[in-house]
């Protein structure tokens, strides 16, 4: 059995300092020590997707991460795993529990996980090795991590057996006090025609700051934006569907850069405590823009539900700064330059037609490629 604050302090000294993750009992030491450890950061995540996203936004803008999770929460996470970790090639540490190991007594809903957590890492190309349950084990485990984790560049996994790490952490954490806000929707909708993404992305890129990053959600939204620009503070998110805007809030707590991220409606309907949690962290330097053009245009145009859905009173309640609703070019261009004026964070939901231009093209650089220059990017600045 080990302390938590000795592998937390072992962690610290390799350079772990961003956390994030989702609880379970047998990482309640692990993340009450991190909680209250004056040195670290803890992001608590609504799931544990989207704790794979704020740790691969964190690692982009220079931190060394870890992401927590009970093995049932790896279920979670295993799209943004695949389809984010592995084509960006974006290495984090993931401590994983092992609930219902195999002749343990646990709870019936861990059978078949327990089971199968060592062989799912396997074939989902995550390597994993044990986590230390002796004193002596944390600096070689923590190193042999490391390695891993350089020479892969993808997550690497410790798996914590019951009974790892001594229960014996206490809690010090201050209540949650929610931010000041605007108390109305700023509306600047006038109901004619609605403007195409392509109009909206042109007024993104005239109107953004030279030093800002700019994330696109995947599918066309990406894929348009490259067509219009290619520039190495665009991050352009394939696969991982919703993850963009956590990995945003990664990358918006770890830089003072403005932060743009281009979500679509499907996507950020797909993992609205997304925006729980950019509300509760409130980086003034986050701007999200939700494309809704009313379907999964990427996929032949199918009904999403957000015509029914204000996203900006949404986003108000959650605890974002302001929110503003359009549903033509210059209404959005005008709540695009009031934004970024003043701190946020701020959802900006823009109202546009389906659709995109014929003949469109998909990213000529690859993932590797992006993730590498975005990250240059944050650390150095425009050219
Ligand atoms: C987890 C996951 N589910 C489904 C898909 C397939 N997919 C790719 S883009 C897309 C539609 C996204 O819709 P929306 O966010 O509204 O953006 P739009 O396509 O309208 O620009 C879907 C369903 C995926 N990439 N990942």
């Amino acid at each position: 059995m080990i302390r938590a604050r000795e592998f937390l302090g072992a962690a610290l000294s390799r350079g772990f300092d961003f956390y994030t993750g989702v609880p379970c009992s047998f990482l309640t030491p692990l993340i009450n020590g991190t909680i209250s450890h004056q040195e670290l950061r803890y992001v608590g995540a609504t799931s544990e997707g989207e704790a794979v996203a704020l740790a691969t936004g964190a690692w982009l803008a220079g931190r060394q991460p870890v992401a927590m999770c009970q093995n049932s929460g790896l279920g979670n996470m295993i799209n943004p795993l695949t389809s984010l970790s592995h084509p960006f090639r974006v290495p984090f540490l993931l401590v994983c529990t092992w609930r219902g190991q195999p002749g343990l007594k646990d709870e019936p809903q861990h059978e078949v996980m327990g089971g199968v957590t060592h062989d799912l890492l396997t074939t989902i190309r995550v390597p994993h090795r044990p986590f230390p349950d002796r004193p002596e084990l944390i600096e070689p485990a923590l190193d042999e991590a490391v390695k891993l984790m350089a020479d892969g560049e993808l997550p690497t996994a410790l798996i914590m057996r019951k009974g790892a790490v001594a229960q014996d952490e206490p809690l010090d954490q201050p209540p949650y006090a929610p931010g000041p806000r605007d108390t109305a929707l700023d509306d600047r909708t006038r109901g004619g025609p609605r403007p195409a993404r392509r109009d909206v992305l042109e007024s993104v890129l005239a109107e953004v700051p030279p030093e800002a990053a700019v994330i696109a959600t995947t599918g066309k939204c990406g894929r348009e934006l490259f067509a219009l620009a290619d520039r190495e503070q665009h991050f352009y998110q394939v696969g991982s569907m919703g993850c963009a805007s956590a990995m945003a809030l990664g990358v918006a707590l770890n830089t003072p850069r403005t932060t743009v991220v281009l979500d679509g409606d499907g996507a950020a309907l797909m993992k609205m405590g997304n925006m729980a949690t950019i509300g509760a962290t409130a980086p003034p330097n986050l701007v999200h823009v939700i494309l809704d053009n009313g379907v999964h245009d990427s996929t032949g145009g199918q009904a999403t539900v957000s015509a029914g859905v204000e996203f900006g009173r949404a986003a108000l309640a959650c605890g974002y700064r302001s929110a503003a609703v359009s549903d033509d070019t210059d209404g959005f261009a005008a709540a695009f330059r009031t934004a970024l004026a003043r701190p946020g964070p701020h959802l900006l939901h823009a109202r546009i037609a389906p659709g995109s231009p014929p003949g469109l093209g998909r990213p000529t650089v690859t993932p590797y490629e992006v993730a590498r220059r975005f990250r240059h990017f944050l650390a150095v600045g425009p050219r």
